[in-house]
């Protein structure tokens, strides 16, 4: 399917980004005109959703912070229920460079799941320390886990062709750190085929990460728990769309 065919929703999960969603907005209707750019705004104390709606995206505002799981749950099931086949995730601190949405859609063509890797050789984007070797790890068990050589599983720069709309409108993990370990299992486990492109990773354009140094240590083991129990899951059945 051409890139233009499909019915694209770009889905830009936002906590207190007021400085920078307005520009990710606006490249992201750039580089890909033809689709719809819904920003959710999952509890934002600021203008997030307001700077996102005058850029020109739609925006769910959510009552109570969910986090990025329950908001990208909340953005598929919007895709589903708007007749939307694909889902663009893209963060809104921009991060990601929306120029490189199409060759995530273009990878569809072969797969259900689409990563845009950080650690693939293109750009200079480096975690440290404990991050990067958890990262790693996880990289490792789950390109098991999936059949396929995968380096940068905690990216939440993916696209979503229309076997994984159908499965994440439904079974999309709102747990924490669910929204990349244990959707990729539940993906994987239902038989979706997962891919990666290489894509380069800019700085945060302003605002401050959800992460820091000290939560680092405790993400291996965390992320270990979550891919254990995403195992443990039965797995999901996905209906074919016509
Ligand atoms: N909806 C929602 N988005 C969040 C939440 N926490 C972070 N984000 C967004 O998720 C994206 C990635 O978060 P970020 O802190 O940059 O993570 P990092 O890039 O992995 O360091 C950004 O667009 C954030 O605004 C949350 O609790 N809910
Ligand atoms: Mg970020």
């Amino acid at each position: 399917m051409r890139p233009v065919d499909r019915s694209v929703l770009v889905v830009i999960p936002a906590l207190n980004e007021e400085e920078s969603v307005a520009d990710v907005v606006r490249d992201v209707c750039g580089a890909i005109p033809h689709a719809r750019v819904l920003v959710i705004d999952d509890g934002s104390r600021d203008r997030t959703g307001e700077r996102a709606r005058a850029a020109g995206a739609e925006v769910l505002t959510l009552p109570f912070n969910l986090g990025v799981g329950g908001a990208m749950r909340a953005g598929y099931r919007y895709a589903r229920d708007h007749g939307h086949d694909t889902v663009v995730q893209v963060d809104g601190d921009g991060q990601h460079d929306p120029r490189a949405i199409h060759e995530l859609l273009a990878g569809l063509d072969g797969a259900d799941l689409m990563i845009g890797a950080r650690f693939a050789g293109v750009g200079d984007y480096g975690a440290r320390g404990p991050r990067r070797w958890a990262m790693r790890l996880l990289a490792g068990v789950m390109s098991g886990v999936a059949r396929t050589r995968l380096t940068d599983v905690t990216s939440g720069f993916k696209a979503a062709g229309p076997r994984a709309v159908a499965l994440f409108a439904d079974n999309f993990p709102a747990e924490y750190l669910g929204d990349t370990i244990e959707a990729l299992v539940i993906a994987a486990r239902a038989g979706l085929v997962i891919r990666q492109v290489p894509v380069a990773m800019r700085e945060r354009q302003a605002g401050t990460p959800s992460h820091n140094p000290l939560k680092a240590a405790a993400y291996l083991i965390r992320a270990c728990a979550a891919l254990g129990l995403a195992m443990m899951r039965p797995r999901a059945v996905v209906e074919d769309t016509p």
